[in-house]
């Protein structure tokens, strides 16, 4: 027999907006603070985002598709560009991230909600209205064309003196604030709000990695935030900060944007590899291979992320001293990385491993991420560095690592929960689809690209000469893309039709081992009645299997990987 199951610590207070009983429509919605609800309208945000600089990067690849196209001028080309990178980093992929984050974490540790439920409300609206800030630009004269790292003296008010970068500093200051604020609730709530026996040494990879993440956000968006309100400064104000006519530094900003955007990358990737930790486990039904080497891993990754920034600025001329050491230290990271990849092989090893969209998704993660990787590694090397950099190559680089590292892990994660936030099966039959579509036209517009960049096309430029094979290879990518936009608006008929009328999911439909799936599919206002006993990292499958359970084996007794 199991010990008597553990009572959760229940909100004291009856919060405005709480009840999903009542039916109140949108404004119930809108005046809600609780965390399901609250998660579900961050991924509705990243979702009409994603359709959104999805389009505007469609335009730029019909401009490309030939030499010397006259489909779109250069100041459309820019704006488009940099909408499109700063839409995808800030209003897709954060707050996808803080989404599946603001859902799933108090479901994992046995908690009924975050820490604070109102401060969670007010991140998420700021991150919503940062975006719609940004975007007003386009109506208001003109919106951000200086790219999405926004460089100096670019952005200075003499070389773009239209108001998109004050929307861009506006609309992206309101957004940090967001998220810095969500990264405090959820440190508060993991670090406080843990059901009984749930130490840090058991908590499920994925709330780890939100841990190591919400440090790194309180970490490195200062750096942003600083940037920007100095920006705004300069432009408004007439103040010199970035101004080098008046004793201002050009480069400061190089250095305040890359102290926060190389930690920015991490941000974006460390919540992937816990997802991908939960869904290796599940579908090969064994526990993560090494948890604590997974989740050391990800703690040094996040330590050495505030030490390699200065690998974006290799041509800059800073000296040999200056970009040697960050040339050693950016090749640092790949020793960590390495060792996650590993772990989810040994993971897969000798696993009953179901092939689930999911996990197709995790498994082309596995060869897509380590592509982006290895390119990042030459990267590292300065002398490859100054030969490729401002090329299509970073461009394949950046996306092999964001689209193939996170969003294949966002997509991963999302197969995975959507059952347990909707209460309704994905069709599998579209899914898999869905699957080969977006990631034969993913490899198809990038893959290429390499190539590209290596014969010299620079990135950023909104035509090109008639070159020998240039044509070619644009015109692939272009279709290549193409295909990717198709898989997008397939994707979102999968989950409409999913919502409307897909079969009843079960509370547990994988047979999975961690908390969020003891509850209904979707939980009710209040996640836990009670909580099951925590005593390893698979709590579910030992209170499903308690004659086999994991701390009861031998050598084994404080968690599967506990001395
Ligand atoms: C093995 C690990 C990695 C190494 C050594 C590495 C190295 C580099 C280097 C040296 C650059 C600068 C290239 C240039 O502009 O000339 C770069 C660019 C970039 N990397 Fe990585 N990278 C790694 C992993 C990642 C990951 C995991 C992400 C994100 C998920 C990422 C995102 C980016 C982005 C967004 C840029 C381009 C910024 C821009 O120019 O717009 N990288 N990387
Ligand atoms: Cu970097």
């Amino acid at each position: 027999m199991s010990p008597p199951p553990v009572l959760v610590p229940e909100p004291v207070e009856v919060l405005p907006g709480l009840s999903l009983d009542t039916d109140q429509g949108l404004l119930q919605w809108i005046s809600s603070v609780d965390h399901k609800q609250l998660g579900i309208m961050y991924l509705w945000t990243a979702l009409l985002f994603m359709l959104v600089g999805g389009a505007e990067i469609l335009l730029i690849r019909v401009q490309l598709a030939v030499p010397r196209n006259t489909f779109m001028g250069p100041e459309t080309y820019n704006e488009l560009f940099t909408m499109h990178g700063t839409t995808m980093i800030f209003f897709v992929a954060m707050p996808a991230i803080f989404g599946f984050a603001t859902y799933f974490v108090p479901l994992m540790i046995g908690a009924n909600d975050m820490a604070f439920p109102r401060l969670n409300a007010l991140s998420l609206w700021l991150t919503v209205f940062g975006g719609l800030l940004m975007y007003f630009s386009f109506v208001a004269g003109g919106a951000p064309n200086a790219g999405w790292f926004n460089y100096a003296p670019l952005n200075g008010y003499n070389y773009s003196p239209q108001p998109g970068i004050d929307y861009y500093c506006a609309g992206l200051l309101l957004a940090g604030i967001g998220t810095v604020s969500a990264s405090i609730n959820l440190i508060v709530t993991i670090l406080h709000y843990r059901t009984a026996g749930m130490t840090l040494r058991i908590m499920p990879v994925f709330v780890w990695m939100m841990l190591v993440t919400a440090g790194l956000v309180i970490a490195a968006f200062p750096s942003l935030n600083a940037a920007l309100a100095m920006l705004l400064l300069d432009r408004r104000l007439h103040a010199h900060f970035f101004d080098v006519h008046d004793g201002g530094s050009a480069l400061l900003w190089q250095h305040l944007f890359w102290l926060f955007g190389h930690p920015e990358v991490y941000i974006v990737i460390l919540p992937a590899f816990g997802m991908l930790s939960e869904v290796f486990s599940t579908y090969s039904r064994k526990p993560v291979f090494g948890y604590a080497f997974i989740v050391g891993s990800g703690i040094v990754i996040g330590l050495l992320a505030f030490g390699v920034w200065v690998h974006h600025m290799f041509a800059v001329g800073l000296g040999n001293t200056a970009n040697n050491f960050f040339a050693a230290s950016s090749m640092l990271i790949g020793i960590p990385t390495g060792v996650k990849v590993f772990n989810w092989l040994a993971t897969m090893h000798g696993g009953s491993i179901r092939f689930t969209t999911s996990m197709k998704f995790a498994t082309a993660f596995l060869v897509e991420f380590t592509i982006g990787g290895l390119s990042g590694i030459a990267f590292a090397i300065v002398p490859i560095d100054l030969q490729l950099t401002d090329t299509y190559f970073v461009v394949a680089h950046i996306h092999y690592v964001l689209i193939g590292g996170t969003l294949f892990g966002l997509l991963s994660g999302l197969f995975y929960w959507f059952p347990k936030m909707s209460g309704r099966m994905l069709n599998e039959r579209l899914s898999n689809w869905f699957f080969w579509l977006f990631t034969i036209g993913f490899n198809v517009t990038f893959m290429i690209q390499h190539v590209l960049g290596t014969i010299g096309m620079p990135r950023r430029v909104y035509t090109y000469p008639d070159l020998p094979g240039w044509g070619t290879l644009n015109l692939l990518s272009t279709i290549g893309s193409f295909l990717m936009g198709a898989a997008t608006l397939l994707l979102v008929y999968i989950v409409l039709r999913a919502l409307r009328s897909g079969p009843r999911a079960g509370a547990d439909p994988w047979d999975a081992y961690t908390l969020e799936w003891t509850t209904t599919s979707p939980p009710q206002l209040q996640n836990f009645d009670r909580v099951i006993p925590v005593a390893s990292v698979r709590p579910f499958r030992d209170f499903k299997r308690p004659d086999d359970a994991d701390h009861l084996k031998p050598g084994k007794k404080k968690g599967v990987h506990g001395k």
